[in-house]
């Protein structure tokens, strides 16, 4: 179905999984904080325990191999390797070590995160990504990381998903550390975000031998009610990249991608934020620039839109539209055709999908299994518009959210992604039914 050399992978992230919170000298992260402030998180939990994967790693990594994919998409927690004082914490980063060298007997890629959302506390106070100094900070942890982690890893995503830090940390503040940043504040921590990018993949080049880097946005595609319409298809192109002066701006592709892909922000930042530009110096967009080898996306849901009255309208979800155990997860599979098609269209690189997957509403059956035939299907379905858009433009691999249930952020523990079930009284781990199909997938391709 794909090429050979076809990535399959799974992913997780520390805080989602790791649990021991306080151990070997973990500094608290915002979601520490976060997620012990009342009302915060839907069910009242909390990353204290999670999967436990800081202790059950080998058994994860088990899962993993048996599982068939080649890579595993983790994340590294800032706070476990660098402590208060900004010194590397060598228990830390051991952990890591450990877990890369697990993966490595088994003959499997590591493709680690340098920043799936934890940021350590005492950088918060230091203004966060405000903090003009962020940057080094980065810089110096990614220094520290490559060079720990030299000979085991050599592909790395720098920042996840930049549209969630901001936009849901910083403006709708559902997410940690939910501190409000006006417009103004906004484009100054966009920027020093995407210099963070810049000078971490300046250290990950020095540092590492062969290395392959990018960053991992989210997006929701534009997608073309009717796929025959060309100019339909063009306008939604139109709508994915566009950039507004609502409420979502730091919700945008174009905002972040155009930045690291094209070498500078598109032209309607100039024009719509003239006032209020934070200062940008060519040093910094060469910076934030330089070349990734990758475009990778994390995707789950798309919008359809139509020509309704000669205006592109986006098209209400009719009741009962399909959809995952969370308000926004709307089956929508073209995402996975249109999505990537739009990006390499516009940035011209080879597509890693690094996050796709359900959630669902999981229980343990009384057979002792878990069936979930809806997650199945979500994944089967994004899979064959994957297949479909490989055959025209260069796609390299596919990530599944996630390998294990785990701490979904606001929504807490209650929202499953997994390919297999956490019990969250014992940490027990049930393959579930999509774990042994994904399994049959990979066999055949
Ligand atoms: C990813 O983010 C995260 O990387 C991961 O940690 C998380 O567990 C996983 O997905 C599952 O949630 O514009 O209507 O889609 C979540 C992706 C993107 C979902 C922004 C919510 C906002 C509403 N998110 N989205 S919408």
């Amino acid at each position: 179905m794909f090429n050979k050399n076809f990535i399959f992978g799974v992913s997780t992230a520390s805080y989602q999984i790791e649990g021991y919170t306080k151990a070997d000298g973990r500094c608290p992260s915002v979601w520490d904080e976060f997620t012990k402030i009342k009302g915060k998180i839907a069910d009242s939990t909390n990353g204290d325990k999670a999967c436990e994967s800081y202790i059950k790693y080998k058994e994860d990594v088990e899962a993993i191999a048996e599982l068939g994919v080649k890579a595993y998409r983790f994340s590294i927690a800032w706070g476990r390797v660098i402590d208060e004082n900004n010194k590397p914490n060598q228990k830390g980063l051991d952990y890591y070590i450990i877990l890369c060298k697990e993966l490595k007997k088994r003959g499997i890629t590591p493709y680690v995160t340098l920043y799936h959302w934890d940021m350590p506390v005492w950088l918060d106070k230091l203004g966060g990504f405000l903090c003009d100094d962020i940057s080094d900070y980065f810089e110096h942890y990614t220094d520290v990381v490559t060079k720990a982690l030299n000979g085991l890893v050599k592909d790395y995503i720098t920042i996840n998903e930049p549209q969630c830090i901001l936009f849901a940390g910083h403006r709708a503040c559902y997410h940690a550390p939910g501190t409000y940043y006006d417009n103004k504040d906004m484009l100054h921590a966009i920027h020093n975000l995407l210099k963070c990018h810049g000078k971490a993949l300046r250290a990950i080049r020095k540092n590492v031998k062969n290395s392959t880097v990018g960053f991992a946005p989210c997006s929701r595609p534009a997608i073309p009610q009717d796929p025959n319409n060309k100019e339909l298809e063009k306008l939604c192109y139109e709508k994915y990249f566009e950039l507004t002066d609502d409420e979502e701006f730091a919700n945008t592709v174009s905002i972040y991608s155009d930045p690291v892909f094209l070498g500078d922000y598109p032209k309607a930042y100039y024009e719509v934020f003239k006032d209020i530009l934070p200062k940008i110096t060519k040093e910094d967009l060469e910076l934030i620039s330089q070349p990734v080898d990758y475009i990778y996306q994390n995707y789950y849901s798309g919008n359809y839109y139509d020509l309704v009255d000669g205006k592109l309208t986006k098209l209400p979800f009719h009741a009962g539209f399909p959809e995952g155990n969370v308000d926004w997860l709307q089956v929508v599979p073209e995402t996975l055709y249109y999505g990537p098609k739009f990006l390499y269209q516009r940035y011209k690189k080879p597509i890693i999908i690094s996050e796709n997957g359900f959630c669902n509403n999981d229980v343990i059956s009384l057979d002792g299994k878990v069936h979930d035939p809806e997650r199945i299907d979500y994944i089967n379905r994004y899979m064959l518009e994957l297949e479909r858009v490989s055959k025209e433009i260069d796609v390299r691999g596919y990530f599944v959210w996630s390998l294990l249930d785990n701490f979904e952020w606001s929504y807490g523990l209650k929202k499953r992604f997994g390919l297999i079930y956490i019990d969250y009284r014992n940490g027990n781990r049930i393959k579930k039914d999509s774990y042994y199909w994904y399994k049959d997938l990979i066999k055949k391709d």
